[in-house]
């Protein structure tokens, strides 16, 4: 109807017929931030002269067509000469969905002339309390079974049926409910056992201090073995009595800040379906193997617990540039990191603990060494289908942790964040 034409004509005037596309869109001199629902905060301001100020009376209807929320309006008169009649000027804060904002600007326009408009300088939404973390389920489709045909599984529609089964559990969950269990069918048993007995034969001479402790407690008081797929709801209860940490479960691979940011309530999304019978060894995606092995005995650690805590607070409300940097710095610590113990390397990092190939390859003195240093890993560019070419090395966790907190301390952010643990909650403070 009339909105759809109005569009039309706008867009006809700017030669495009694309609509907006994801993250911030740069306009004038600022960004543009938009919040959970797509929708961004502008200030628009123009001047009616006295002899046709009746065109303040259809930007009303360009509102109301464009379901932009007017938040403030405000005038004032100005006068040019002695003489004459004020002009009108107008002040409008509103807000607008950000795939409309041109057209939108560009309706404004045509009714009142000279319009200016600039962005409400506005952080990315983040979660405040741990319910929130049930609006940070943004998916990658990224190595999906169903639409990747590199996948193993991808011809495999009894295991395609199976994930998604595993996905639909995800999905419908919310913040407090138990977590599901899954009940293992024998095939996926024999995947884990495979990839247990593999890697526990190895673990003790390549894995770090903290994770040989942690599995062996999980062994102990965990029901962790190769005889069964651990259930999330028994691994969650355990580590929130060694840490804090509780899981929630994830049907695949989250956008870097969604899942950077529940990180900051100690919460930790976990997947649930099993890896591909065919590559027990490695598998470019997460899979319960990866979570159970790889992260569950370093998150019952305190100190690594609080680095990866640490990481998460650093993410909210980060611009999108910073969000990939911490993403990169996590993916060289938290998942590939090594570590330097009674003058050896050992492994710390998940995704080289749930992998017997990359496990073995990554302490073999082949690929390259690097120091860990924020600065240079955070730039370090990375791929995420086979084994790293680069690894970078930290002088311990207590070390790590030092380092990435003066990294944070530099990243701009126009207010501080603090975890309010007694209601699980972040207070956002003004920066002085
Ligand atoms: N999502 N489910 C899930 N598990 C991860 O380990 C994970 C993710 N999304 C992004 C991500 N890891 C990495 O890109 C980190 O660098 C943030
Ligand atoms: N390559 C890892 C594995 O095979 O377990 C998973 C890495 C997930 C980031
Ligand atoms: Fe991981």
């Amino acid at each position: 109807g009339r909105k759809q034409s109005l569009i039309e004509d706008a867009r006809r005037e700017r030669g495009s017929t694309s609509s907006g596309s994801p993250g911030p869109s740069k306009l004038g001199d600022g960004f543009v931030f938009e919040d959970k629902d797509g929708r961004v905060t502008m200030n628009v301001l123009f001047t009616l002269s006295n002899e046709k100020n009746s065109g303040f009376f259809q930007t009303g209807k360009i509102f109301e067509t464009f379901e932009a929320k007017l938040l403030h309006i405000e005038s004032r008169m100005r006068k040019k000469s002695k003489s004459d009649l004020p002009d009108l000027e107008f002040f409008m804060k509103c807000e607008v969905h950000r795939s409309d904002l041109d057209v939108f600007i560009n309706a404004l326009r045509r009714v009142v002339g000279d319009v200016r408009s600039v962005p409400e300088e506005k952080a990315p939404w983040f979660p405040r309390q741990i319910k929130d973390l049930d609006r940070c389920n943004l998916l990658i489709t990224k190595f999906d079974p169903d639409l990747d045909h590199d996948h193993p599984g991808y011809n495999d529609s009894e295991y395609r049926k199976r994930r998604a089964a595993i996905s639909e559990l995800a999905f419908r969950y919310k913040q407090g409910d138990p977590l599901p269990s899954i009940e293992y069918t024998a095939e996926e048993i024999s995947t884990w056992r495979q990839v247990y007995q593999q890697l526990r034969s190895v673990y003790p001479t390549l894995a770090c201090r903290q994770f040989l402790d942690g599995l062996q407690q999980l062994e102990e008081e965990c029901g962790y073995g190769e005889d069964q797929i651990p259930q999330l709801r028994d691994v969650s209860a355990f580590l929130k009595e060694k840490t804090g940490f509780q899981l929630r479960p994830v049907a695949g691979l989250l956008s870097a800040r969604d899942f950077l940011a529940s990180l900051a309530f100690r919460v930790f999304q976990c997947t649930q379906y099993i890896r591909h019978p065919s590559s027990p060894m490695h598998s470019p995606e997460p899979d319960c193997c990866h979570e159970l092995l790889g992260h569950i005995p370093m998150l019952a650690d305190k100190e690594f617990a609080q680095f990866s805590q640490e990481i998460g607070l650093a993410s909210l409300g980060a611009s999108d540039e910073e969000i990939e940097k911490l993403s990169t710095l996590y993916w060289f610590t938290v998942e590939f990191g090594l570590c330097k113990q009674n003058g050896e390397v050992k492994a710390y990092g998940a995704g080289l603990l749930s992998s017997y190939g990359e496990l073995v390859y990554a302490l073999s003195n082949e690929p390259e060494y690097k120091p860990f240093d924020p600065e240079e890993t955070a730039v370090q560019p990375y791929q995420d289908q086979t084994y790293q070419p680069v690894y970078f090395v930290s002088e311990s966790f207590e070390d790590a942790k030092m380092k990435l907190r003066k990294h944070s301390a530099n990243i701009k952010r126009p207010f501080d964040v603090r975890y309010e643990p007694f209601t699980c909650s972040v207070e956002v403070l003004d920066q002085p």
